[in-house]
């Protein structure tokens, strides 16, 4: 079966496993709001899809799952509207996070950003090895607003996901392997790997598996991603964000002021 939207491919396989494309290659699949639209309705479909037992998130093309929020949509932002946007992503990733079918994201080159962060919402995450994860947010004068300071403290500890979050460093397969951003690393097709571990999964008690994904995830408070939707709000209203901003789409250097 497959559904088609403007900028997602859905497909299911026989075994009920579906494929869920972000499909905006010329733009290495960054999210506007078009894409996030139609991921929240991807997901509502397919949570009431009883054909679908789990799912798969992947990018089109061969260079990357999802190089973060679209930074042109991002310019327009102010303190009220910044907010809104990353609750808005915040809300539409734990619809993913929240699904009782197991998701897992086919990392298929760069995850950064909002990229990274729609990888970690997923409950697994198997890579290529030309994956490459990066929340290169404070490079733009902001910071990760699709919950990715609370899940990636969570996924990898505190101590690397600060060293990330400050950083904005890129790493490399390997290096998200040994702090455990990865689960598996794909000899060859990451959605071919996701699609092992699904059947693994697939093979137990289906009830089991729906409590304990509800049981792992029963901790995570709302009141910190409403703290870091207004945090990325306040940044909206900087200069350095004008800054940040402007000099990726110059393809240029920023020149931070600290204002
Ligand atoms: N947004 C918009 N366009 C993008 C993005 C993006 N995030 N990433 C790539 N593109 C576009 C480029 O502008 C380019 O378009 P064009 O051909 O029209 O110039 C096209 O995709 C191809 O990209 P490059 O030519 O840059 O490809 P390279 O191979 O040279 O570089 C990189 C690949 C390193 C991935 C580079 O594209 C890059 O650095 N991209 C931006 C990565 C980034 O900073 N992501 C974080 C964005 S901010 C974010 O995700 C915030 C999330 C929270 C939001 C909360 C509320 C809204």
């Amino acid at each position: 079966m497959s559904d088609s939207y403007e900028t997602i491919i859905r497909e299911t396989d026989k075994h009920g496993i579906a494929t869920v494309t972000i499909n905006r290659p010329q733009k290495l699949n960054a999210l506007n709001s078009k894409v996030l639209d139609e991921i929240k309705e991807v997901f509502d479909s397919l949570k009431k899809d009883d054909r679908v037992s789990a799912v798969i998130v992947t990018g089109a093309g061969d260079k990357a799952f999802v190089a973060g929020a679209d930074i042109k949509e991002l310019r327009d932002l102010n303190k009220n509207t910044g907010e809104e946007a990353s609750r808005k992503g915040q809300q539409i990733f734990q619809k993913i996070e929240n699904s009782r079918k197991p998701v897992v994201a086919a990392v298929n080159g760069y995850a950064l950003g909002g990229g990274a962060e729609l990888a970690m919402a997923c409950h697994l995450r198997v890579a290529g090895s030309n994956a490459v994860f990066g929340l290169p947010e404070v490079g733009l004068g902001l910071i990760p607003g699709y919950g990715g300071t609370q899940r990636l403290s969570r996924i990898v500890g505190r101590a690397k996901a600060l060293e990330m979050i400050l950083t904005g460093k890129q790493i490399d397969t390997e290096q998200a392997r040994q702090i455990g951003l990865v689960n598996s690393v794909a000899e060859e097709n990451p959605v071919e790997e996701a699609r092992k571990l699904i059947q693994q999964i697939l093979s137990k008690g289906p009830l089991a598996v729906q409590k304990a994904i509800e049981a792992v995830f029963t901790s995570d408070k709302n009141e910190s991603y409403r703290t870091e939707a207004a945090l990325f709000g306040e940044l909206c209203e900087t200069e350095d964000f004008m800054e940040g901003t402007a000099a990726f789409l110059e393809k240029r250097k920023p020149d931070f002021k600290g204002k």
